[in-house]
């Protein structure tokens, strides 16, 4: 019965780690590690933890990382504490140097605690990053087709320092992992923000194409202010950039992702697909709406549980190995029905819309305990539609690029 379109049941593996869950960003911050404790508690409550094998694996090691990071940040993110940014001010000064603390921007004056100095973050990083190495791994080895870590997807981390709330960059990990068994492999990013990190490390590698999706305003106001529709990645093409406009639903949405990806898929020709889930609506209102960026309203992308969900069901559809990773997503309950709803999609399973009792209940009150809180926006305007018509075109040209 468990079965995709095409009549296949796909092996499927996930992992979690509940000492994840446990890690705080801060009271204030609005990356909440426990969503990835609310996913799980939605995935065993529906059941879906006997149509998976559950990948239990120690944390990555220093040796691990050092592909994605260079040696002089790693030795910083080890020995770095609360205590020795706090006290130590030769310590404090590297952290800042490497984006991590309260960081002031040089163009606005602005300081921001995007990336904290918390407790045990060097154990984190090792336990979400040991999560989709183990995930790579597992495809690699041929034994899955599906892998799954919802902690994981810290897209905007680079080689020599934390950015936009990721510390180590378990994508760039997991992705050198797949291509030690692979030819070529995709990566696709659907979180609201673009896929920086992971872009910018792989322009130089001729075997991993990147294709981000992502809300764009053109005067980098929204974060982090790259992935214009002419970045491409230089000469090579195999950096591809969809922006998009605060408000974009499902329909226009689809009009973008759908034939993009399959132009992708033909030109490129992927052994594996990685696509990094990144909740479609960031919920960053209260703090870039028009008190900070004075009349600039970012109300983020608008897609439903089933609207994101169906970029998952597209790439599962080619039938190519295809790891999938959390991101971004900042109202908890949301995210949870989502990576829930997103892991059943994987196991090819239709679950009810009501959630079941089980111990986050109260999480899911305001969405009437239903799964799917948001039903579809009816469409976007005409001009907006034109205008991202023109930006598809402009895209697929740039794939002609990688057919020739
Ligand atoms: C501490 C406490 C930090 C409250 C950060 C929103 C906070 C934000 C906070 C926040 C916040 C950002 C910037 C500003 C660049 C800075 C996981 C000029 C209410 C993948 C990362 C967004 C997105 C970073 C990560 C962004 C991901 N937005 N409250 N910080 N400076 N930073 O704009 O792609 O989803 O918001
Ligand atoms: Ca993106
Ligand atoms: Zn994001």
């Amino acid at each position: 019965p468990h079965t995709d379109s095409g009549g296949n049941k796909k092996r499927v593996c996930y992992y979690y780690d509940p000492r994840i869950s446990y890690v705080d960003y801060g009271e204030t911050h609005i990356m909440v590690p426990h969503r990835v404790a609310m996913t799980h508690g939605l995935i065993n409550t529906y059941g879906l933890l006997d149509d998976m094998d559950l990948l239990r694996v120690a944390p990555a090691t220093e040796e691990d990382l050092k592909v994605a990071h260079s040696e002089e940040y790693l030795d910083l993110l080890r020995r770095l504490t609360p205590a020795s940014y706090k006290h130590d001010a030769a310590t404090r000064e590297a952290a800042e140097r490497h984006g991590l603390g309260v960081v002031r921007d040089r163009r606005t004056g602005c300081s921001t605690n995007d990336n904290p100095v918390i407790e045990d973050l060097w154990d984190y990083c090792l336990r979400y990053t040991g999560g989709s190495l183990a995930a790579a791994r597992a495809l690699a080895g041929g034994g899955y087709d599906v892998a799954v870590n919802w902690s994981g997807g810290m897209h905007h981390a680079c080689e020599g320092g934390a950015s936009g709330f990721c510390y180590v960059n378990d994508i760039v990990v997991a992705v050198r992992a797949l291509l030690g068994r692979f030819g070529r492999v995709l990566y696709v990013d659907i979180d609201a923000h673009h896929g920086d990190g992971v872009e910018t490390t792989f322009l130089e590698e001729s075997r991993v194409m990147t294709v981000s999706f992502h809300q764009y305003d053109g005067k980098g106001f929204f974060f982090p202010g790259t992935g214009g529709v002419d970045d491409v990645g230089g000469a090579s093409y195999r950096a591809l950039n969809v922006p998009l406009e605060a408000g974009t639903g499902d329909e226009l949405y689809h009009e973008m992702f759908g034939p993009i990806t399959e132009r992708v898929m033909q030109v490129f020709r992927p052994d594996a697909v990685v696509l990094q889930c990144g909740h479609g609506r960031s919920q960053l209102e209260s703090w870039c709406g028009a008190d900070s960026l004075a009349g600039d309203r970012i109300t983020g992308l608008e897609l439903s549980v089933r609207g994101h969900a169906k970029c998952v069901r597209l790439l599962l559809s080619y039938g190519v190995p295809l790891l999938l990773l959390g991101g971004g997503g900042y109202t908890i309950n949301y995210v949870a029905s989502c990576w829930c709803y997103e892991t059943a999609v994987a196991i090819g399973r239709e679950i009810p819309d009501e959630i079941p009792q089980h111990g986050y209940q109260e999480y899911y009150q305001s969405q009437g305990y239903k799964l799917h809180y948001h039903e579809a926006r009816s469409g976007n305007s005409d001009a907006q539609m034109k205008k991202m018509d023109k930006v598809k075109k402009r895209v697929m040209a740039q794939l002609d690029h990688l057919s020739a």
